[in-house]
């Protein structure tokens, strides 16, 4: 096994692998250096950026399926790869949804879902975006939620004036699931303001607003 090297007093520099005062890589150590660790669910990257003549007919037409990963090592490597929220053009939207749940309401994971979202001031939120959106998806890759089977998803939409950061959840009709999921999700990506939980399927809104 590799040791830390403790001679290393810098405070500043990284701690470097050492074996008998020899550098270890990854060619002393296949095992250990290529050993990845599992997430509990298989996750897929979606993304899409809709044109103006998008409607709910045609929508699912500018939906990409980008990647789907099962490790925290290929999280990072997916995330290290792809633009920054705070760089895509207006309109698009990332989704990250459990592999086999499309990021639509017409899927049977979702639809009779809803979804708690908050919209952030886009002047004020653009160098905040990126970390609030990985710590929302290092929330649901990490099963953060103490309901985490009510997880589906989460979106993170940019729009002229405001990013929007959303979670989807199986169901909408458990206040106490989700509220639990609400607060959660507000205290692991650091969101300041009030989170609205709405029911993706408006006949089923009686006009109950959940916040958070
Ligand atoms: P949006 O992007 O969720 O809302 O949906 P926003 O940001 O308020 O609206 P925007 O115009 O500023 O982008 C926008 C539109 O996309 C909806 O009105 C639908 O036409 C379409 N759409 C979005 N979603 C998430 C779905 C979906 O799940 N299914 C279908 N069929 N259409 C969708």
């Amino acid at each position: 096994m590799a040791q830390q090297d403790s001679s290393n007093t810098n405070n500043n520099s990284l701690t470097v692998p050492t074996e008998g005062g020899k550098y270890v890589t990854v060619f002393n150590d296949p095992v250990n250096f290529n050993a990845k660790h599992p997430l509990n669910n298989s996750w897929t990257l979606w993304f899409d950026n809709p044109g103006k003549k998008s409607n709910a007919n045609n929508w699912e037409q500018s939906l990409k399926e980008l990647i789907t990963f099962d490790t925290v090592e290929d999280f990072w490597g997916v995330y290290n790869n792809i633009m920054k929220t705070c760089d895509l053009g207006i309109s698009s939207n990332y989704h990250l949804f459990k592999q086999g749940i499309k990021p639509m309401w017409e899927d049977p994971a979702n639809k009779r879902g809803g979804k708690w979202s908050i919209q952030l001031p886009r002047n004020k939120t653009m160098n905040e975006i990126d970390n609030i959106w990985l710590y929302t998806m290092l929330a649901c890759i990490g099963e953060a939620f103490e309901q985490e089977s009510e997880v589906c998803g989460a979106v993170v939409s940019v729009r002229k004036a405001f990013f929007r950061i959303a979670l989807w959840t199986r169901s909408s009709d458990n206040y106490e699931t989700a509220m639990s999921i609400g607060r959660i999700l507000k205290r692991a990506a650091n969101l300041n303001g009030t989170l609205e939980f709405q029911s993706h399927h408006e006949s089923s809104n009686t006009g109950k607003a959940w916040t958070v």
